[in-house]
C-alpha cells in the first residue's frame, strides 16, 4: 500500500509512505499534491493529517454500559459508584462482560484508538470479569492491543482474600497489577497494599497501574509511597499512577518536594479529565475544586503523563463515547493548557505519552521500520485537531484498513 498526499506532525510539507509487509518501508517527502487516482493500492490522504493511533490507557471495560443498572448514581460520587457496582457485579455473566466490552472497543476503534489498557475488577471470588476479558483480549487482537490490569476495586487488605484474588489474576494472565490504596480501610493498609502490589509486579514480571489518591483529600499521599517504591526497586518506567486527584489539593511546598521524587522515579501518570471533574468536588461548598491532577505541571517537568476516558456509561459516569479528543478538549480547558505551543504539545497526551505508559513504543509511531499503524484525520494540522475535534477518517493497523468513516457534509440552504 502507498499513502500519498499526507501531512505529518512536526514535519512540514507533504509525504508519501510506502508500506510493505505491514510496515513502513519508506517515508519520503513529496514535491506537490498529486492528482487523485482510483488505484485501490493507494490511499490518498488529500493533504490531511496522519497520526499514530490514539491510545486509551485507562478504561474499565468490565463496567461499560451498565449505568442505571440497578439504579443511576444520584450523588455523582466515587463512593456511590462503588456501591452500585457492587450490586451490578453480582449479576455479571461471562457473555454479558464480553458483549459490552467488545461493543466499547469497536466504538473506540471508530475514534481511532488501537491501544487500550483496561482495568478489570478482581474483587470477585469467581473472577468472572477477568476470565471474560482474557478471552476478549485474544478475540480483538487484530484491531486493538488490549492490556488488562487486575484491579482490586474493593481493596487488597480490606476485602476478603483480596491479595489471593489479585495473585490468582496475575497467574491467569493479567498484564498489570492494580491497587486502590486510598480506599483501603486505613492509611496503614493503603501503604501496605502498595508494597504488596510492587512485590507482586516483581515476582510475576508485570506492569503496575494503581488507582492512586482518587479522593478529594489533600492528606491522601499514597503517591509518595508508590513513587518511593518504584524508585527503590528501579521499576519506575513500568509503574503508572492513575487519577492522582489529591495532588490537585496538595499544598505547593509539599508538591514541590514530591515532584523531585516523581522525576527520580521516572514513572507514568494517567489523568481522567471528564471522569474526575465530574466525580470530584462533590463534598465542596462553593468554590468547588476541579479535582484533576496537575497535568500541565507534570508536562512542564518532563514527567510522562497521558489522559484517558476511564468510563463509558458506568456507575461512575453516565455518558461518554470513547473519543479521546473529547478528553483532550476537556483536559486543555480544565488544566489550562491553552498557550499556543502547549496546545500543540498536548496531542502527546492521547498519542505518544499513552504509548510510553503502555510500553508499546517499539510498535508505535510513524517511522520507517515500525508497524504501519496510523489514523487519518479530517484535519490539515495539529492545531485543526485541537480546535475542531475532527472525525478519524481511516484507521490502519499493520498495513490493513480497520475502519473507514465518511464525514457528515453540511449543505447550506441559504
Ligand atoms: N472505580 C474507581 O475506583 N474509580 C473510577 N473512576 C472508576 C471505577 C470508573
Ligand atoms: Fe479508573
Amino acid at each position: 500500500m502507498i499513502v500519498k498526499n499526507a501531512r505529518l506532525r512536526n514535519r512540514a510539507g507533504l509525504w508519501q509512505l510506502r508500506i510493505v509487509n505491514g510496515r513502513f518501508e519508506q517515508i519520503a517527502e513529496q514535491a506537490a499534491l498529486q492528482p487523485n487516482t482510483n488505484d485501490p493500492a493507494i490511499l490518498d490522504a488529500e493533504g490531511k493529517l496522519l497520526l499514530p493511533p490514539f491510545v486509551e490507557p485507562h478504561i474499565h471495560l468490565d463496567c461499560v454500559y451498565t449505568a442505571g443498572e440497578p439504579s443511576w448514581n444520584q450523588s455523582g460520587t466515587l463512593f456511590e459508584g462503588i456501591a452500585l457496582w457492587e450490586k451490578r457485579k453480582k449479576t455479571l455473566t461471562h457473555e454479558d462482560v464480553k458483549t459490552r466490552a467488545i461493543k466499547a472497543l469497536r466504538q473506540q476503534l471508530s475514534y481511532g484508538v488501537q491501544f487500550v489498557r483496561s482495568h478489570v475488577d478482581v474483587t470477585d471470588p469467581t473472577l468472572t470479569a477477568l476470565r471474560a476479558m482474557l478471552e476478549v483480549r485474544k478475540e480483538v487482537r487484530d484491531f486493538v492491543e488490549l492490556q488488562l490490569v487486575a484491579f482490586p476495586q474493593d481493596g487488597i487488605l480490606s476485602f476478603e482474600n483480596g491479595e489471593q484474588l489479585l495473585e490468582e489474576s496475575l497467574k491467569l494472565g493479567a498484564d498489570c497489577v492494580g491497587g486502590i490504596p486510598h480506599y483501603e480501610f486505613t492509611r496503614e493498609y493503603g501503604v501496605e497494599s502498595v508494597k504488596k502490589v510492587m512485590a507482586l509486579a516483581c515476582k510475576y514480571d508485570k506492569l503496575v497501574d494503581i488507582h492512586c489518591d482518587e479522593i478529594d483529600d489533600g492528606q491522601s499521599r499514597f503517591l509518595e509511597t508508590v513513587a518511593a517504591e518504584a524508585f527503590r526497586l528501579g521499576i519506575g518506567e513500568r509503574v503508572t499512577a492513575s487519577h492522582t486527584v489529591a495532588m490537585h489539593y496538595y499544598n505547593n511546598a509539599y508538591a514541590y518536594k514530591l515532584f523531585r521524587l516523581l522525576k527520580l522515579a521516572g514513572m507514568n501518570f494517567v489523568a481522567c479529565p471528564t471522569e474526575n471533574v465530574h466525580l470530584q468536588g462533590r463534598f465542596d461548598p462553593f468554590p468547588k475544586r476541579r479535582g484533576v491532577t496537575r497535568v500541565k505541571e507534570l508536562m512542564e517537568n518532563d514527567i510522562n503523563v497521558c489522559i484517558a476516558q476511564d468510563s463509558i456509561m458506568d456507575p461512575w459516569y453516565p455518558i461518554g463515547t470513547g473519543n479521546p479528543l473529547r478528553e483532550l478538549d476537556m483536559c486543555i480547558h480544565i488544566c489550562q493548557i491553552m498557550g499556543y505551543d502547549e496546545m500543540l504539545r498536548s496531542l502527546d497526551l492521547v498519542t505518544d505519552n499513552g504509548a510510553k505508559t503502555m510500553r508499546v513504543t517499539d510498535r508505535y509511531g510513524i517511522e520507517e521500520g515500525k508497524p504501519a499503524n496510523f489514523i487519518l484525520l479530517d484535519a490539515e494540522s495539529p492545531f485543526d485537531v485541537i480546535k475542531n475535534l475532527p472525525p478519524v477518517l481511516c484507521s490502519v493497523r499493520n498495513g490493513k484498513v480497520l475502519m473507514k468513516k465518511t464525514p457528515v457534509k453540511t449543505e447550506y440552504c441559504v
